[in-house]
């Protein structure tokens, strides 16, 4: 009944313990394994990254594992920054740098085409099975300056129509129930519960 999950994102870390605990799981992630590689992402699309690292992990492991390859997609950047989310601003990982990044790309598009969605795709593999891959989206707004403190990554420039709110003004609770995380988690838990009881 323990999960690993291949991140070393606090930001994520954290809300796989959400989602993942009240179902009875004991999470772990990378983060609790300092000495476990880094995997690199080599991959052109988000499912490849994840299979990547959870393949990549579990062959260490030998355990069921989960890994998580997400990003922001905006519609008026033909996608960017897509699969380069984690690293849009240079090589180190730093969230402020990207969303600067982002906003100055963004400075003349006018609010009708600042349309964009969060995706997240889950790899699952349990050793000997195949791999099982699952995907969530959730649909917003860049907007033109940050506004929150909650969350990680994009979420400040996040703005979700329907609540008035960006996804940093949300409680972690509300955000794991409409995330792209959140929807893929509740898709992939039904197999991950199906291959503990093997
Ligand atoms: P791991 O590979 O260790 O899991 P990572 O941060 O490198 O961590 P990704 O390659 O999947 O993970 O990059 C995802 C990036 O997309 C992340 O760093 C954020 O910038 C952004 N992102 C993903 N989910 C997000 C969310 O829920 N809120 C805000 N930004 C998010």
């Amino acid at each position: 009944e323990e999960l690993i999950i291949a991140t070393k994102n606090k930001g994520k870390a954290k809300e796989f313990e959400e989602l993942f605990e009240p179902l009875g799981f004991r999470v772990k992630t990378l983060l609790d394994y300092p000495d476990a590689p880094d995997i690199e992402e080599t991959g052109k699309t988000f499912e490849e990254n994840a299979l990547l690292k959870a393949v990549g992990i579990s062959n260490i492991f030998q355990k069921i594992v989960i890994a998580d390859d997400s990003g922001l997609v905006i519609d008026a950047l033909d996608g960017r920054p897509g699969v380069y989310s984690a690293r849009y601003a240079g090589t180190d990982k730093d969230d402020e740098a990207n969303i600067q990044k982002v906003l100055f790309e963004m400075k003349d598009v006018p609010e009708e085409k600042r349309t964009a969605h969060f995706h997240c795709t889950l790899a699952l593999v349990v050793p000997g099975k195949d791999p099982i891959i699952v995907e969530g989206t959730c649909n917003g707004l860049i907007l033109t300056e940050k506004r929150g403190n909650n969350g990680f990554g994009y979420d400040p420039i996040f703005y979700l129509p329907h609540l008035k709110k960006t996804m940093a003004e949300i409680t972690s609770e509300e955000k794991n129930r409409i995330s792209h995380r959140g929807n893929a988690i509740r898709k992939l838990s039904e197999h991950v519960q199906e291959a503990m009881e093997r």
